[in-house]
């Protein structure tokens, strides 16, 4: 069986990839079709060997599509994804927008696949953020195993988060920095080359940032809602890979040694922890890859039964379209996307 995709968001850094990983792995397509907003009409972008012309979202006649990956930003998403859904089945969309929808499902297939079998009334699937993809792939083995009681995480995350244009800040303030010319800040808050920022998404009034809120709610929704968590985020000069200091209690006893053997088999993890110069992974080298990395676990000795660990992964790939093509697949293997 063989499914007409169409991409929403195209020529976006997410969409490229997921253009990339659907080529990759091989997505059973019988067509894909890149669609972006009106300005992006007739730009060309790559899907494996191929190039594809851009089409016009608002032109588009979407009658005969199977499946839409969408990454085109919240408000694209709040109006498009419904208009989608009376011609298409299922939308799986990397906007924050539906996530806490009680009618959406919030999919990691490593953790919550299983969701997917009480039905999707809206025929939209939403695609958690990226700091909370790699950190519940890190995270539900250990609940597994130990019941997790509360998570404290700390965020590094890359700029390629926040879009192909700040990627490009970050390059030019680099190079500004170099060549003594003055630093424009435009993208974020404050100057991002050498230097790090406590600051991703709109303030609340709690004080925390959305970013900080949506890992807090989206790990209770895909993991389990007795979790209390606790973040922050912070921008880093990173171009790919977001990292996470993670601390975690458990209610019963977990060793160290236990949680690198758990990890070591858990689905999407991979394990590089030796005590020793290098022994552990870095945003650098995640780059371009689909494991979620997991090194420093190490006992917490200030509670009864408590790990810390550090986590990487490419947020491009788990935390948005490697994580998409992943429910697009359980969708197929569920039977659940018809030909
Ligand atoms: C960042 N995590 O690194 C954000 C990007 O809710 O999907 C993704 C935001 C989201 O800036």
């Amino acid at each position: 069986m063989t499914y007409k995709v169409a991409v929403v968001g195209a020529t976006g850094n997410v969409g490229r990839e997921m253009l990339s990983v659907l080529a990759e792995r091989q997505f059973p397509a019988s067509e894909v079709v890149a669609l972006a907003s009106t300005r992006s009409t007739g730009r060309e972008v790559s899907f494996g060997d191929k190039v594809l012309k851009v089409h016009a979202l608002d032109y588009y006649d979407f009658k005969g599509t199977d499946l839409v990956l969408m990454s085109a930003g919240g408000k694209v998403s709040k109006e498009w994804a419904p208009k989608i859904a009376q011609h298409v089945p299922f939308i799986i969309d990397n906007s924050s927008t539906w996530r806490m929808d009680r009618d959406v499902p919030l999919i990691v297939p490593e953790v919550n696949a299983s969701v997917l079998d009480a039905g999707i009334k809206k025929g939209i699937i939403a695609n958690p953020n990226c700091s909370t993809a790699q950190l519940v792939v890190a995270l539900k083995p250990l609940h597994d195993e130990a019941t997790i009681k509360r998570v404290v995480v700390s965020t590094y995350q890359s700029v390629s988060g926040a879009g192909h244009e700040a990627m490009d800040e970050l390059f030019r303030q680099t190079r500004a920095v170099f060549v003594a010319d003055p630093i424009e800040v435009e993208r974020f808050p404050k100057q991002i080359a050498f230097n790090v920022i406590p600051h991703i998404d709109e303030f609340l009034d709690s004080g925390y940032t959305k970013e900080e809120w949506k890992m807090m709610v989206e790990v209770q929704k895909i993991l389990d809602p007795d979790i209390q968590v606790t973040a922050t985020a912070v921008r880093v000069p990173v171009f790919i890979g977001h990292s996470e200091s993670v601390t975690v209690e458990f209610e019963k006893p977990i060793t160290a040694q236990r949680a690198r053997a758990i990890l070591r088999e858990a689905p999407g993890c991979l394990v590089i922890d030796k005590h020793e110069d290098g022994g552990y992974i870095t945003p650098v080298e995640c780059a371009g890859e689909d494991a979620t990395f997991i090194s420093r676990i190490r006992k917490d000795p200030t509670v009864e039964h408590g790990l810390s660990l550090w986590v990487v992964s490419d947020n491009l790939r788990k935390g948005a379209a490697l994580n998409a093509v992943q429910i697009a697949e359980c969708l197929i293997n569920r039977k659940l996307l018809e030909d």
